[in-house]
């Protein structure tokens, strides 16, 4: 008989189901983002902003924030304090996550593709920054100066020039943002936060605001080209509507953990790595695969056994118990990669006797932690990764923040005149083909 240990964390037996991506997909579990429940209120936030601008700004912060704001600026010199006044552990915390963060953003550079098609005729590729950005950080339930981190270093590694950030004014420090996200914008040298929240400040960057009539001229901002990082439901509804008007990274969902382990395991590292997401949220994923009953029943156990003294126990077993979150038995380790490859996780963990190995064999997840001493944990701060990763099975088309997010593709051709001579009977027959003889007229006007 099991040991009946943590009977929140449901069962799903997947040993003798079948395999193939279909079936899997209709099985396992995921919950559904439900945008339509926000979508009324942030289409009438972002229509607001966008034409009242700081006027609708100021109001909203007072309805949800609870604050009076004659500016959304956070002056520089309340970041220097900020910065001043941070303990010198976080600081040291914080300056090791950007120096290896920036490591990694900086190899990600690409350089130029250019191909040579005979003499006097190449193709290339080279990128270009986006010229302006804004990344917006939750102020709510956790507070997360590693997520300013994590969005300016891809970025200023980019090229990016201006770089805004957004994150809510907190009533209890004067209407500021959280104090450690200022601190944490000053180590970046980034010079403009502004003290607004949720879907506003989505709005806000998406159409800026624009200085009208008397209005000073300082509490203006202008719009980006890109807007980056998580939120809640509201944050990613509003990310949804601006889509197209500017880029986004992703519409971030609840986190998630999956972790992939076998009989070599050690049990208390699974538990505490799925109680290590699931702190972040009631709604978030832990899902262990695994091929080993055994190994179930002890990480149950250990699941008991520190949840009982984690300090978000609440919040903790409100997500494991929750229908996102599961223990699910497969027939080996190859079921269980492809089980993970259809889950498509924003953080996978592999602890299997050949970690590396399968950790190769995974072709969708956000990031994948290879072995016991790689924890999500880890990469949430100081790995050197990025933490801001595609949930709820984006990870099947979408990729992790990383430098490509701030940078465009421009392709530029240079062909000289017997370059194009030689390809022209091929452009003509073509356009003909397409009923555009202009275009093939547009070649031969060079050839008379
Ligand atoms: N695990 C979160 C990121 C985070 N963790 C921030 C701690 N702070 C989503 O990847
Ligand atoms: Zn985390």
């Amino acid at each position: 008989v099991r040991p009946q240990t943590f009977s929140a964390l449901q069962d799903l037996d997947l040993r003798g189901a079948a395999l193939d991506h279909a079936s899997l997909k209709a099985v396992l579990p995921r919950p559904e983002l439900n945008f339509a429940t926000a979508a009324e209120v942030v289409e009438s936030i972002i229509h607001r902003v966008r034409t009242e601008g700081f006027a609708a700004l100021s109001e909203l912060a007072e309805k949800f924030d609870g604050v009076q704001q004659s500016h959304t600026r956070v002056p520089v010199h309340e970041m220097e304090r900020a910065l001043e006044e941070l303990d010198p552990r976080v600081r040291a915390g914080l300056e090791e996550s950007i120096t290896r963060a920036q490591a990694f953003a900086a190899a990600q550079v690409p350089g130029e593709t250019r191909v040579r098609y005979g003499t006097g005729a190449t193709v290339t590729q080279r990128w270009v920054p986006v010229r302006r950005v804004g990344l917006y950080v939750p102020g709510g339930l956790a507070v997360y100066p590693s997520s300013v981190i994590m969005n300016a270093v891809p970025a200023l590694a980019a090229g990016v020039v201006s770089l805004a950030i957004a994150s809510p004014p907190q009533k209890e420090f004067g209407g500021l943002p959280h104090p450690t996200i200022l601190a944490a914008a000053r180590l970046l040298g980034v010079e403009e936060v502004h003290a607004i929240g949720g879907a506003q400040a989505i709005a806000a960057f998406a159409y800026g605001v624009p200085a009208t009539g008397t209005m000073d001229p300082a509490l203006a901002i202008e719009p980006v080209d890109v807007v980056t990082g998580p939120g809640n439901l509201f944050v990613a509804t509003a990310k949804r509507l601006v889509k197209g008007v500017v880029g986004i990274d992703a519409e971030a969902g609840p986190t998630e953990i999956a972790i992939l382990a076998d009989s070599t395991a050690n049990p208390d590292f699974v538990a505490a790595d799925m109680i290590s997401q699931a702190e972040h949220d009631p709604n978030a994923a832990a899902v262990l695969v695994t091929d080993s009953p055994e190994l179930a029943d002890a990480v149950r156990a250990a699941l008991e056994e520190q949840c009982a003294r984690t300090k978000h126990s609440e919040r903790v077993r409100t997500a494991l118990g929750g229908n996102q979150s599961a223990i699910i038995l497969v027939q080996d380790t190859a079921a269980g990669i492809a089980v993970c490859n259809v889950y498509a996780a924003e953080h996978l963990e592999i602890h299997t006797a050949n970690a590396g190995a399968d950790a190769s064999a995974i072709t969708a997840a956000g990031a994948v932690f290879v072995g016991p001493n790689s924890p999500v944990s880890l990469g949430d701060y100081c790995a050197g990764s990025n933490h801001v990763l595609p949930t709820s099975g984006t990870a099947a088309f979408a990729s992790g923040l990383n430098v490509n997010t701030f940078l465009k593709a421009i392709q530029v051709i240079d062909y000289d005149r017997a370059a194009l001579c030689a390809v022209a009977p091929h452009v003509i027959a073509l356009a003909n083909a397409e009923d555009l003889p202009a275009h093939g007229d547009a070649v031969a006007v060079r050839f008379p």
